[in-house]
């Protein structure tokens, strides 16, 4: 991408409803706009970032055997009905009428949708253990929709959902996506912090939330310091391990704010190790049983010839709202910091003097052709504004790497310089052996 062709309308202003830096930084930058309260577009930039975090999400998913698919965002409404969530969801879900009066929903999760397809295609035992995910809008008429896409109306969830034919094999599933959230978030250079939780209007008796620790966070924390210090590039995929992983965690208190306990918490923790903090929930899973398998009748044919319920659970990833967790987790001095899997950008190739030096763009061309020939995502600036300007807008956008061609690039050796960190001189093929070695 030459900087000239790309569309990223800086907004001067932000409003003062932008209350969170992540939410200034999304408008001022051009990722997002406002179309309506709580309703965003992603511009160039913003899907960009949007996309590279889907992509990760669903590695993560695939890795476990989750296997990917689509439903639709519209649902209709005899499914909830049957489930009977359809009364109890409230004015969070947006109910729509069709031109023949039927009742549709735009729906705010899919645990009905899909147990209805698991009951209509699924039969036997022999078919499980099943996981199914998809990433796809939803819609929750929030009261206060506020910060941006951290809390919106129409936001990008990564939503999967286990079948198992017992609860012992149920809870396996649940401890898998576990591993994968927990990795997922550890690519996202995020500590994500897997905390007991309520399971609210989805259900069940076992739930997690994931939370990135910040200031700015809405959700209430209460933990042991101890958790931090879980490594999680210790456990392999093998069920030991997995199993392993879960005592870990399961040994520290942790709680959010409607699982606490005082008494609990200031028993169980020392009181130096005690952190009260708030965290943003990138993430949250849940095992409920037959809660929806039963209602809507997803019966399968058991190893004893017997009709059972099948055991399930639910697992959603905010995809949009990391986008937002991320810069706040990260931002440094009004910067964007993105962890290069998920840059805009990963270097930008900057001739400083365009125009009284129209040699110094020609070889900013023939190092951009050699970055992509090598798969590096490169932005060349090709325009002739001041070399201030130029570094206020890669700074803007946040990419993490600049390659400066100036006054002192001398032969084949290039400033090579971390964006807010060190500058080296370098050629070429160092600067790409580099990159590939820190995308890993
Ligand atoms: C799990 C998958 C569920 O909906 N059903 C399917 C379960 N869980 S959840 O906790 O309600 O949502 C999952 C994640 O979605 C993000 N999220 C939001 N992001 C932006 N704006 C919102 N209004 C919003 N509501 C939920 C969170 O990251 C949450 O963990």
């Amino acid at each position: 991408m030459f900087i000239s062709k790309l569309f990223f309308p800086v907004l001067r202003d932000v409003s003062a409803d932008a209350k969170l830096k992540s939410h200034q930084l999304m408008l001022k930058s051009g990722m997002i706009r406002q179309s309506t309260a709580g309703i965003y577009s992603w511009l160039p930039l913003g899907l960009k970032i949007l996309k590279k975090i889907t992509k990760i999400v669903c590695e993560e998913q695939d890795k476990i055997g989750a296997q990917e698919m689509l439903m639709p965002t519209i649902q209709s409404a005899d499914i909830w009905k049957e489930s009977g969530r359809y009364n109890d969801y409230g004015e969070e879900m947006l109910r729509i009428k069709d031109r023949q009066g039927r009742e549709l929903l735009y729906g705010p999760t899919n645990e009905e949708l899909i147990t209805e397809i698991f009951r209509d295609n699924v039969k036997s035992y022999k078919s499980l253990p099943l996981i199914l995910y998809h990433v796809q809008w939803k819609f929750r008429d929030e009261i206060r929709p506020r910060f941006g896409v951290m809390r919106c109306r129409e936001f990008l969830m990564k939503d999967a959902y286990s079948f198992d034919l017992t609860k012992e094999d149920a809870i396996k599933s649940y401890n898998k996506m576990f591993l994968a959230y927990l990795r997922t978030f550890h690519r996202l250079e995020l500590k994500a912090l897997p905390l007991k939780a309520s399971s609210g209007p989805i259900g069940g008796d076992s739930s997690h939330e994931f939370i990135i620790l910040t200031d700015s966070g809405e959700s209430q924390v209460y933990l042991d310091k101890a958790l931090l210090d879980i490594n999680i590039e210790k456990y392999d995929d093998s069920e030991t391990s997995i199993n392993a992983m879960v005592a870990d965690y399961s040994k520290f208190y942790s709680a959010t704010d409607e699982k606490y306990s005082k008494d609990e918490f200031e028993s169980k923790v020392k009181k130096s190790d005690q952190v009260v903090t708030k965290g943003i929930e990138v993430g949250h899973i849940f095992y409920f049983g037959d809660k929806y398998s039963k209602p809507l009748k997803a019966n399968i044919l058991g190893k004893d010839g017997k009709n059972i319920n099948s055991q399930m659970g639910s697992y959603g990833i905010g995809v949009s709202r990391l986008v937002a967790a991320v810069i706040e987790a990260k931002y440094n001095n009004n910067i964007m910091k993105w962890p290069l899997a998920i840059a805009p950008f990963e270097v930008a190739i900057i001739p400083l003097n365009n125009k009284s030096d129209p040699k110094s763009l020609d070889k900013g061309k023939k190092i951009y052709n050699e970055l992509k020939a090598n798969g590096i995502d490169v932005i060349l600036d090709d325009t002739e504004e001041s070399p201030a300007s130029k570094f206020k807008n890669f700074e803007l956008i946040g990419v993490p790497f600049q390659i400066i061609i100036g006054s002192k690039s001398v032969d084949d050796q290039f400033e090579f310089k971390e964006l807010n960190g060190i500058t080296e001189n370098l050629s070429v093929s160092e600067i790409i052996i580099k990159i590939k070695k820190l995308k890993g």
